[in-house]
């Protein structure tokens, strides 16, 4: 066998040239076509609207510096394929009644998204000043990365985003967990390509996996392989075509390739090649639900090759531009000043026809807009991506009952997590349609597996004889464990926006590998805040165990109690830190957790055996006030105590306790109050800090 590798065949990697297609039909009238092209046409244009212009929108007299933003921002080179995307999905909505929602991987291309959700009216509907006319397009142009406007991603002002897209990685989790327990849903993920080289997309692959074709709904990756990323080439793209090919179905998916960047076949083999997908997707859901059959279907995917920048001027001032690295940002920088460059944009903008696009009015023409679905098909206006819409209320059991008995504090121990664990059983036999617990692989290690005797470990591959003894594997349960905090983080956020509820529990030392997405689904809570169309959503519930004290038999690597410095720099709007020490505060905390809505709640609790101090009562009390003085820990008798111990947390409050002890024997008329801290924001001011609300 040989092993050197076969040579590149520079024209198989190429992104330009008539369509070459994996599926090969051309189901487009010339009419359809001729629409067709349209639509993507006024994406184009409006994406290109919203980068330059401030005036002018439909370029009704010649273009002049006045009509070109001070400051030009936004991301022109992935827009084009995003919009050639949405335009042939919404022809597939259209076609066959789709229930369907759009996730932009690379989001920073949201000219490419924003302008299709104003052209099938969404945008207006929710924005009312940006109106389907001159006026409304103007100010639609003008807010886009302007002050007081929006961002230049798909931020939650976007209707129908429940992925900004900033931080690159996430898409196939958010997008697989937007599809569980929605088996009409079907999630379009564009990847970016130099997205598929970050390391929670490159896991994610995996997504494949974890989708039950029976209750779930599917996910249908786009992989965008523009070629290029900021500055530079990206590896798939110039990987031998059939190295690619062999990653894909490696990872487990049947990739589909259109290539090119001749409009009208690449019109034609992509309206093929979606309608393909979707048709598969039906198949393998039919055949998993009409014969009760779960096994894991290769679903499709499709990899779109095609220019970076799509449609800007080959070259400018010598430099390449279309289809190379150029053309990832403002692609003519210099349009205010450069009067050569202010006519290249004007001809550029001109090729898209406006003429054609937009009635004396500036509305879109309705030959056109007609191609977009109407109502809550539009993908911008599906009520899952605004997931407060649909959201149930969890039903839960009454906490207190899972709770222990005790005579009094500090004689008893118990492991913390262990009654949490048979709670959390319970909340999942009553919610079997919109409750899920996600772990990268330590529910049980965390104590928590009592939950396995309603829903076991999902597992769609092979089994083992030896897996029936204590594996907890099942091809129909709820809890989703794969080695990935990334993956389980973003399928839980893509759970919770759209509409239902989770929890999530991790070691301490390894959630700081989700850092950062913590923060970016904090940063997308706080700006939802201010959007008074985005409903609730469910809050992310974080259990991290295994904490900083106890690692006695895995040392140093896992210890680290870093995670809170994290959270702490987020607002109390948006993330709450509960410390409870002991069993029936554990309990009183999830419950409260569980009931809140558009919170980041982290709650830090050991696993092992620890001091019980409050009794259920005690515990609600005490929980409810966030912070309280122990009185059977102190001896001040309410006068002004000589040294004020406080302590959050279960061995910190065990070692704070001790210290108490042995100070008191040293110092017999030494007076001590004793204060534990379970809400750890309530040491802000409580106008900062809004109260807890059973
Ligand atoms: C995790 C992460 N690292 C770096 C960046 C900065 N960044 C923004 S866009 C980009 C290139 C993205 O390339 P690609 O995914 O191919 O998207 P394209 O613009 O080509 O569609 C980078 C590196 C980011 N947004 N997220
Ligand atoms: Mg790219």
């Amino acid at each position: 066998m040989s092993t050197v590798a076969p040579p590149n065949n520079l024209a198989t990697l190429s992104a330009y040239g008539k369509a070459r297609s994996t599926v090969t039909e051309t189901p487009l009238s010339a009419d359809e076509l001729r629409k067709t092209d349209a639509f993507w046409r006024a994406c184009s244009f409006l994406s290109l609207g919203m980068i330059y212009l401030i005036d002018n929108p439909l370029l009704t007299e010649p273009l002049r510096p006045e009509h070109i933003k001070n400051r030009l921002l936004g991301h022109w080179g992935s827009s084009p394929g995003l919009s050639f995307i949405y335009v042939h999905l919404n022809r597939l909505i259209k076609k066959y009644g789709l229930d369907m929602i759009f996730l932009a991987g690379p989001g920073h291309g949201a000219p490419g998204v924003l302008g299709p959700a104003y052209l099938e009216g969404t945008y207006s509907e929710v924005y009312p000043d940006k109106s389907e006319d001159f006026e409304g397009l103007r100010e639609f142009f003008k807010q886009f990365s302007f002050p007081g406007g929006i961002g230049s991603h798909c931020t939650p002002e976007t209707p129908g985003s429940i992925h900004e897209g900033g931080e690159l990685g996430y898409v196939l989790s958010h997008a697989c967990g937007a599809a569980f327990d929605n088996p009409q849903l079907i999630v379009a993920a564009v990847v970016g390509d130099g997205e598929s080289e970050t390391g929670p997309l490159a896991t994610s692959w995996h997504i494949n996996k974890f989708l039950n074709p029976g209750r779930d709904g599917a996910v249908l990756p786009i992989l965008h392989l523009n070629g290029y990323k900021i500055n530079n080439p990206t590896l798939l793209a110039r990987i031998p075509h059939e190295e690619l090919e062999s990653l894909l179905r490696g990872y487990g998916w049947i990739p589909y390739f259109v290539e090119g960047s001749d409009p009208d076949s690449m019109h034609q083999a992509m309206a093929a090649t979606v309608e393909h997908c979707v048709r598969e997707i039906r198949t393998h859901q039919q055949e998993a639900r009409e014969n009760n059959v779960i096994s894991r279907p290769r679903w499709p995917m499709i990899v779109l090759r095609s220019p970076k920048g799509w449609t800007a001027p080959a070259e400018v001032e010598g430099h390449r531009l279309e289809g190379f690295w150029r053309a990832h940002q403002v692609p003519l920088p210099n349009v205010k000043k450069d009067p050569v460059q202010l006519r290249l944009l004007e001809d550029w903008m001109r090729s898209q026809r406006p003429e054609e696009l937009f009635d004396g009015n500036g509305k879109f023409a309705s030959e056109f807009r007609e191609l977009a679905p109407t109502g809550t098909r539009r993908m911008s206006a599906n009520p899952h991506a605004n997931g407060g819409r649909l959201k149930k209320a969890l039903r839960l059991p009454d906490f207190r009952q899972y709770g222990i008995k005790l005579e009094k504090p500090g004689q008893m121990q118990a492991e913390n997590t262990r009654p949490l664990g048979i709670f959390l059983r319970d909340v999942m036999k009553m919610n079997m349609g919109n409750f899920r617990v996600f772990g990268p692989d330590e529910n049980t290690s965390n104590k928590l597996d009592a939950i396995y005797q309603v829903a076991k470990k999902f597992w769609i591959e092979e089994y083992f004889p030896e897996d029936s003894d204590g594996g907890e594997l099942s091809n129909d349960s709820r809890v989703m464990e794969m080695l990935s905090e990334h993956t389980m983080e973003g399928m839980l956020e893509g759970y919770l926006l759209t509409g239902r509820h989770g929890f999530f529990s991790t070691y301490e030392s390894f959630v700081h590998v989700i850092d950062s997405m913590f923060n970016q689904h904090a940063k997308w809570l706080e700006i939802c805040r201010h959007l008074s169309w985005r409903e609730s959503i469910a809050s992310l519930n974080l259990l991290i165990t295994s904490t900083v004290w106890r690692q006695d038999h895995n040392g140093f690597t896992h210890q680290d109690p870093g995670f809170l410095d994290v959270v702490v720099n987020k607002s109390a709007n948006v993330t709450r830190i509960y410390l409870p020490p002991d069993v029936n505060s554990l309990l009183s905390v999830a419950d409260h957790c569980l009931r809140s809505q558009n919170y980041v709640n982290v709650i830090v609790c050991d696993k092992q055996m620890h001091l019980q101090y409050m009794d259920m009562e005690s515990a609600i009390t005490h929980c409810t006030k966030g912070i309280g003085i122990w009185d059977w820990a102190s001896n001040d008798e309410g006068g002004e105590p000589d040294v004020v111990m406080a302590s959050a947390g279960d061995i910190p409050t065990q070692e704070a306790l001790a210290a108490t002890v042995l100070l008191r024997q040293e110092f017999p008329d030494i007076k001590i109050r004793f204060i534990n801290v379970i809400d750890l924001f309530k040491l802000q001011p409580s106008t900062e800090h809004p109260p807890w609300a059973f």
